[in-house]
């Protein structure tokens, strides 16, 4: 390393990268899964920058081998001259920390001056990360350890490697196990994450490859028809009832970019997007839309004579009832805020929108007279289905809330300590049975479910709150629940630090893990975002030895395994369903917080896909040895 390169700029430079590395939180969000897939995505976001500015079409992101991520683009490549600092541009990308990180307190800008706004960030939470140029013929490199660089410079200058006809920026990091609770790429979030970018920016194609021991994949994404595949794509499988709607404008330089379908189901799924950003947490640009959108619908059901003149207006919610909306805006200095800077906040951005939508709206439907009947057909049984709601939820709250169950079905626990108290819900009165008598009865309470609960995507808010299990869950975690229009949900209530859904591990089962997790999405968000949902993971199998201890086995590779080291000499039971367990075994593999195998339910960034058990994905917690980690990303958000 090189000591001469340490003057004061260095210095508080590298105060800066100490401060990453102090409070990752900070900068990435979470040093759980969520923070270091982030890490790829601050990398990918500065390639499509260059494809944003015009000089990039193609990208490639490799999950290496060795547990490294490789991003490599074929824009201009990251200047290498010299700075104004007295090194190489590209050591002032890498180790200045940028303000206006996404999450720190000051607004986030995509563009202005050098990119590589979070590329410090990666840099300093990375134990490895090299750089290679190509530009002006040559190949330059440099490489970094924990942020601090590893090559010696001449004259500031980086070494030169290598020749190339090709321009382009390559970089590999391997994140810091140091900081990161563990270092494994989540594969499906970030082909999710990059498809979702290749909507966004139709011109782009991506290769993404997995060279990951057992897990070898490629795949390319590539979308030219942008939002509008974007929108069909999150209404695969729904029955639509127009083909989508897409128009774009530009109003006070604000680019503005829609696409719109509605299906015959009771669900809205806008996403508003700001410079490719997720804004999760909505904002102006959808806040200008949904106005604008309302407006439009009422005076066209009472054009219409839908709405007669005295009647009241449909609300928001209503026009919206059925929608898939994306909303991409390109701002060219927006500002975000919110707990996770990913509200937009421009009030332009509002006007913009509104203008766009509202003049670019009125031309389709005075085109389209019959898709603008079907979406205010969709509104007034919205409105229908509403007024019943309003009153089903006013006759529960009244009869029911907080009152323990009454049908004797759960077994609750003695302690009233809900960070120690856990409650099961299992499949089926037998093993709902078993799992009363073996459970620890001081913190672990049991509520058997019969069969299929209703699936609550299909169903409206007043059937789904006569079902007697819902009922019943809902009572028992004592919370309360939410849905559009006021929040009676209370998550400070919870009785429950952990639910741990307990399902035969076969179709009916996991149908059951969907349909529950569905309603929880739906009524009780918080208990996922919080992490309190689980899903318990029974053996698949008992192996017995002739000689020796017997054996459960949690899946089909832990099988092979068990064969491979025991060659034959051993009897195996398949479990089919939780019923062919006794309280004994029960416990020992399942209820046993010491011995048993949890799947936190982690939910990527709340946004509702079409799938849902897509989206909801367990993360492996083995027993005990993880569990202490399980909990760290809740503690180590500053909010
Ligand atoms: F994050 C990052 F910095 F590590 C990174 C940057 C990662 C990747 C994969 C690509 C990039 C990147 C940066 N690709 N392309 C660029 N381009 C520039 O930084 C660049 C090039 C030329 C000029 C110019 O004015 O000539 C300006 C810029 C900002």
């Amino acid at each position: 390393m090189a000591k001469s390169q340490y003057n004061a700029d260095s210095i508080t430079v590298l105060e800066g990268l100490e401060a990453v590395r102090r409070r990752p939180g900070m900068y990435i969000g979470s040093i759980g899964t969520k923070g270091l897939n982030h890490l790829i995505y601050e990398i990918v976001d500065n390639a499509v920058d260059e494809h944003l500015a015009g000089y990039c079409n193609t990208i490639f992101v490799t999950l290496e081998k060795d547990g490294s991520c490789t991003v490599r683009d074929n824009g201009r490549g990251i200047p290498v001259e010299m700075h104004k600092k007295g090194v190489s541009a590209e050591r002032v990308v890498f180790t200045t920390l940028h303000a206006g990180g996404k999450f720190d307190n000051e607004a986030y800008k995509t563009s202005g001056g050098l990119h590589g706004v979070g590329s410090s960030v990666v840099n300093a939470l990375s134990a490895n990360l090299t750089v290679n140029v190509s530009k002006n013929g040559l190949i330059y490199h440099d490489a970094y350890e924990r942020g601090t660089a590893v090559v010696n410079l001449e004259k500031g200058l980086l070494p030169v490697t290598g020749r190339t006809k090709e321009t382009g920026t390559e970089i590999n990091f391997l994140p810091d196990a140091e900081i990161f609770e563990h270092i494994r790429f989540r594969a499906d979030w970030l082909k999710s994450r990059l498809h979702e970018t290749a909507y966004l920016n139709p011109g782009l194609t991506i290769f993404y490859e997995n060279q990951r021991e057992g897990e070898e994949e490629k795949v390319t994404f590539h979308e030219s028809d942008g939002i509008v595949a974007y929108v069909k794509e999150l209404n695969t499988g729904k029955s639509v009832i127009h083909e989508p709607i897409y128009f774009k404008g530009e109003s006070e330089r604000i680019e503005v970019e829609a696409a719109i379908q509605f299906v015959d189901t009771f669900e809205e799924n806008v996403l508003g997007f700001c410079n490719n950003i997720f804004t999760q947490e909505g904002g102006t640009h959808l806040v200008g839309f949904k106005t604008r959108f309302t407006q439009l619908i009422n005076a066209y059901a009472k054009e219409l004579g839908v709405l007669k003149e005295k009647d009241p207006n449909f609300t928001g919610a209503d026009t919206r009832n059925g929608m898939t909306a994306v909303i991409a805006v390109r701002h060219p200095d927006p500002i975000f805020e919110g707990q996770t800077k990913t509200k937009l906040a421009s009030a332009d951005a509002s006007k913009a929108v509104s203008t766009i939508a509202g003049d670019m709206l009125q031309h389709y439907f005075d085109r389209n007279l019959e898709v603008l009947k079907g979406i205010i057909a969709c509104a007034e049984k919205s409105a229908k289905i509403r007024k019943a709601e309003e009153k089903a939820k006013t006759n529960m709250l009244t009869k029911s809330k907080f009152s323990f169950d009454s049908n004797g079905k759960l077994a609750n626990c003695e302690s009233r300590d809900a960070s120690k108290c856990e409650i099961f819900i299992v499949e089926g009165d037998s093993a709902g049975g078993s799992a009363k008598t073996a459970r620890n009865r001081m913190y672990q309470a049991i509520l058997p479910i019969r069969g299929k609960i209703l699936n609550v995507e299909k169903a409206s808010m007043d059937k789904v709150l006569a079902n007697a299990e819902i009922k019943t869950m809902i009572n028992a975690f004592g919370c309360g629940f939410s849905e559009g229009y006021g929040n009676d949900f209370d998550i400070s209530r919870l009785r429950y630090d952990k639910i741990i859904l307990m399902t035969d591990a076969d179709v009916d089962g996991s149908h059951i893990d969907t349909l529950l997790l569905t309603f929880f999405y739906r009524f009780m968000p918080e208990l996922i975002h919080d992490g309190h949902v689980y899903l318990a993971m029974p053996p698949l199998y008992k192996a017995v030895p002739s000689r020796g201890q017997e054996v459960y086995l949690y899946d089909d590779r832990e099988l092979e395994r068990y064969r491979k080291t025991h060659k034959g000499e051993f009897h195996l039971q398949r479990y089919k369903g939780l019923g062919e367990m006794d309280p004994e075994q029960l416990w020992e593999t399942t209820l046993d917080p010491e011995r048993r195998i949890l799947k936190r339910v982690e939910i990527e960034d709340g946004r509702l896909a079409s799938e849902i058990t897509g989206l909801l994905m367990g993360s492996d917690v083995p027993p005990r040895r993880r569990f202490i980690y399980d909990h760290a990303d809740e503690a180590e958000i500053d909010a």
